[in-house]
């Protein structure tokens, strides 16, 4: 079969509401590919990797041989694995993914072996300062068709936390860590982690009485625990039927989640920091997580998890890609198509990108049912606007930090 010879890669830094870095590869037939790699609060050194180091070496390459190519980028660099790498590799993969749906004149989940159902589920950020304001913005959700919200509430004695809008507006606020908030340092948090602990679970037993037992509910503990806080908190949780718990711990410290799973029946997801397959080793071999949480945008790309998730598959445990807003329509589009294939898909989170987003990156994909389909058009099925994105040029931007009452740096 003739090569089809990548012609010029180009990388597009922009900004419309938040940072992005896209990948565009023209093949010299005129076919145009585009993959995700932002890396949110560190988006230049992925473009810069990508400008400096991986463009020069696609040029006369076959944009057929993916595997080859992932390889080739991989073992060649010699410095294995690491966000910046990952998310490269992955921009350039999901590209070479697009290309290729295209030229086959199908949508991209037909090359990866087709529907396995007829749409994914996703669950949604519901938050609030108070009950009051966490009921509306549950309601504002199913409103809105979601049959699976992430419950994220205010800590009393505590000012602002992550995952909790700032400024709700009936419901269909955006919370103001996405974007991260634009300043040229990052703004510091206050945590607290006993005022959490005693305040939870009396939220989920509020979330359960006002919304009865079908509603599919999780939380994310944002890696702030301790091994026992995090076992105390799964068994806390576990008359209100969580669908997971994600992060209790910085998973790092892997043993930690086998004290974890000697205490609580409550569903762990891990993995939204990992990068490669290597890291999820002990946790999906020992069976200590029961959802694998990488996206195609940070961990290699499509090549890459589905690695990742074949081999979550042969202990049971499903995915639950992550999906905030600053993985673009490009990455979540990535693994949309994935999802879609896989058997041991679990769920996939989705926090509904900004008009100004949507404005640079037009994706085809559909919400209905409580779930997300990828677009049936050749490829990825996102079109992106490159005179809206050169408009939107980067702007530094930050995730905050958190510091413990005392003033010690503790887990964001
Ligand atoms: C999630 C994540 C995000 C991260 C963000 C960091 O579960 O969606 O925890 O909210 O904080 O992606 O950039
Ligand atoms: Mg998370």
């Amino acid at each position: 079969m003739t090569p089809l010879r990548i012609d010029r890669t180009q990388v597009i830094v922009t900004s419309p509401g938040r940072n992005f870095v896209t990948v565009r590869i023209d093949t010299a037939d005129g076919v145009t590919g585009y993959g995700d790699g932002t890396l949110n609060g560190r988006e230049l050194s992925v473009a810069s990797y990508l400008r400096d180091h991986l463009a020069p070496l696609l040029v006369g390459r076959d944009a057929h041989a993916i595997e080859d190519t992932w390889q080739y980028l991989y073992r060649g660099s010699y410095w294995r694995r690491g966000p910046v790498t990952m998310a490269a590799i992955a921009a350039v993969d999901t590209a070479l993914w697009d290309i290729k749906a295209k030229v086959a004149g199908l949508p991209l989940y037909q090359l990866l072996g087709g529907a396995s159902r007829e749409r994914c589920l996703v669950y949604g950020h519901a938050s609030g300062a108070n009950l009051p304001e966490l009921f509306d913005s549950v309601r504002a959700h199913l409103a809105q068709g979601f049959r699976a919200v992430r419950i994220q509430t205010a800590v009393p004695g505590l000012g602002s936390v992550y995952g909790v809008a700032s400024s709700p507006v009936g419901g269909a606020e955006r919370y103001d860590y996405e974007p991260a908030r634009r300043a040229a340092v990052p703004v510091t948090e206050t945590w607290e982690t006993r005022a959490y602990l005693r305040h939870l679970p009396s939220v989920f037993e509020a979330v359960r009485a006002e919304f009865g037992p079908e509603l599919i509910l999780l939380h994310d503990a944002h890696h702030r625990l301790t091994p026992i806080q995090a076992a105390r908190l799964g068994k806390a949780l576990e008359p209100y039927d969580l669908f997971w718990l994600e992060d209790p711990t910085p998973a790092e410290n892997q043993d930690a989640l086998r004290l974890i799973r000697q205490h609580t029946t409550t569903p762990i997801a891990i993995g939204e920091v990992f990068n490669t397959v290597w890291d999820y080793r002990q946790l999906i071999a020992e069976q200590l997580i029961d959802y694998v949480r990488s996206p195609a945008t940070h961990a290699g790309g499509i090549t890459h998890l589905r690695r990742i998730a074949d081999y979550a598959g042969m202990y049971q445990v499903k995915t639950g890609m992550h999906g905030p807003t600053d993985i673009s329509p490009i990455g979540l589009a990535a693994s949309l198509h994935l999802g879609l294939a896989l058997h041991n898909f679990g769920i996939q989170e989705y926090m509904v990108h900004s008009d100004e987003t949507h404005a640079v990156f037009q994706p085809g994909y559909s919400f209905a049912d409580g779930g997300l389909r990828p677009a049936d058009e050749p490829g990825l099925g996102v079109a992106l606007d490159v005179e809206c994105a050169a408009r939107n040029p980067y702007q530094p931007a930050y995730l905050p930090i958190n510091r413990l009452t005392d003033g010690t740096v503790h887990d964001w």
